[in-house]
């Protein structure tokens, strides 16, 4: 059983809502949709560090919706530098594997604008200005889970969280069980805090609140709202929030030159990146994408010519910056109301203007800047790239889950997502957590032995029990 707060906006549950003929050729009308579904964490006046000018948390936003963010992300799936960026918590030999099963369940590929012109233009041109690069860290194709349709290859099919459910998501079997605007205020740990005894769940649609028994439970709801339901549910380990990372986001946008074309009206984006390597702790993506709120469209300017460039940064995990919990003041959903305390150490800061440097060299081989996009730091920063508040680690004292993504100390209690990653990172962090999310799964069937016709009543996951 499944249960997510907010409602289901698709046929199927949890679909990329770009797959719709009328987001999928303008990145204006697509941001215009997704604006009214990020929904800001915290009240602007109360979040720390605004001031700073390379990163500020003010634009923390979850999206309340049957597959979450995964309605309307980018899906650009990179795999994490193996001694930059990625956690020693799990053993070196099984990240490939991982990697190799999460890029399977995400469909992610690097062929999806390969016939692309701008494309083309765009990787030539890097390739030949960053020529030191050695493979396989050089300017290459970005890895997408999205995949052109084969009877229209105008059209693309962005991975959502339907892909992943498969044939789940049709609804056809009673193994799985989706309940939508249903949301979970409260995990009822037993007297000695050693397990969950049930799940305190709101139906939006009714007004009950009903209690959810299961044998095992997972909280997957975002590297904010995940922490958030752990200390309403009065389980606060000493990390719990701490350790927070977000990626600073160099960007600037792009003319490229007009002789380097014709590009055909209806050709798809560029999709080029340049991964983190030893050396360059910034991950670096050069695509168009949804404009930020201080971009003016210029008629005169033919968008095909266009590319955005942007540069995510990569800050140190530092225990001092944390997403912290009101105790006498709630959020619209009832829940204790989240702040932000976060700043820049010196070597982050020194490392963001490396960054920036590298991205006007990346912009200079391209092209001139468009009128208006010239390099800045988006403030306030919407990589949406939130890690760390709720750590994998080996130790209790610094982390919050054990290798096996379980809460330390609660043996039916999971956690997945953005949140559980304690490493400082650069490039997009889902493939990641998904790798992550397999393991952990992993580990939970293995431990449920028997089949699952034999179990008892009460370990069948979700029982609903009116309250
Ligand atoms: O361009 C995207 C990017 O791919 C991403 O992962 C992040 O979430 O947001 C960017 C847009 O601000």
């Amino acid at each position: 059983m499944m249960v997510d707060a907010g409602p289901q906006l698709s046929r199927r549950p949890g679909e990329h809502l770009k797959n719709h003929l009328a987001y999928q050729h303008s990145h204006e009308r697509f941001g215009a949709l997704i604006r009214g579904h990020l929904h800001p964490l915290s009240p602007p006046a109360r979040v720390a560090g605004l001031s700073d000018q390379l990163i500020s948390l003010d634009a923390g936003v979850a999206t309340y919706a049957v597959g979450g963010m995964a309605t309307h992300w980018t899906g650009v799936t990179p795999r994490h530098h193996p001694t930059v960026e990625r956690s020693q918590a799990i053993p070196a030999t099984e990240w490939d594997t991982l990697y190799g099963h999460a890029e399977a369940l995400l469909n992610t590929r690097t062929d999806l604008t390969e016939n692309a012109i701008s494309h083309q233009v765009v990787l030539d041109a890097l390739t030949a200005e960053y020529a030191e690069l050695a493979d396989p860290y050089g300017v290459q194709p970005l890895p997408m889970a999205a995949q052109r349709r084969t009877d229209n290859p105008r059209l693309v099919r962005w991975t959502g969280m339907d892909t992943i459910l498969g044939p789940l998501a049709d609804g056809d079997t009673d193994a799985f069980l989706l309940r939508e605007q249903h949301q979970c205020t409260r995990l009822v740990p037993a007297t000695d805090g050693s397990r969950i005894e049930y799940a305190e769940i709101v139906d939006h649609i009714t007004c009950r609140t009903v209690k959810v028994e299961a044998s095992t439970y997972v909280v997957a709801c975002g590297a904010v709202l995940t922490p958030q339901l752990l200390y309403a549910s009065g389980i606060r380990p000493p990390s719990l929030g701490r350790y927070l990372t977000e990626q600073p986001v160099a960007f600037c946008q792009v003319l490229l030159r007009d002789d380097a074309v014709p590009i055909p009206l209806d050709d798809l984006d560029p999709n080029v990146w340049i991964p983190v390597s030893p050396g360059r702790p910034w991950h670096c993506q050069i695509h168009r994408d949804l404009p930020y709120d201080d971009m003016v469209t210029d008629p005169d300017v033919d968008t095909r010519l266009v590319v955005d460039l942007r540069w995510f940064g990569l800050v140190d995990p530092r225990p001092e910056n944390r997403v912290c919990f009101s105790d006498t003041t709630a959020d619209v959903w009832g829940m204790p109301e989240a702040g932000f305390e976060f700043s820049l150490s010196e070597d982050d800061r020194a490392r963001q203007h490396r960054m920036m440097a590298d991205l006007r060299r990346a912009a200079a081989s391209l092209g001139r800047y468009l009128p208006g996009s010239e390099p800045r730091f988006i403030l306030p920063t919407l990589p949406l790239h939130i890690a760390g508040t709720v750590r994998m680690g080996s130790d209790p004292d610094t982390s919050v889950v054990d290798p096996h993504s379980r809460v330390w100390g609660v043996e039916n209690l999971y956690l997945g997502g953005n949140g559980l990653i304690p490493t400082g990172t650069a490039s997009n962090p889902t493939l990641t957590s998904v790798a992550m999310a397999l393991r952990a799964a992993n580990g939970i069937l293995a431990s449920r032995k028997q089949p699952s016709t034999e179990r008892r009543a009460h370990e069948r996951p979700g029982i609903l029990v009116p309250r």
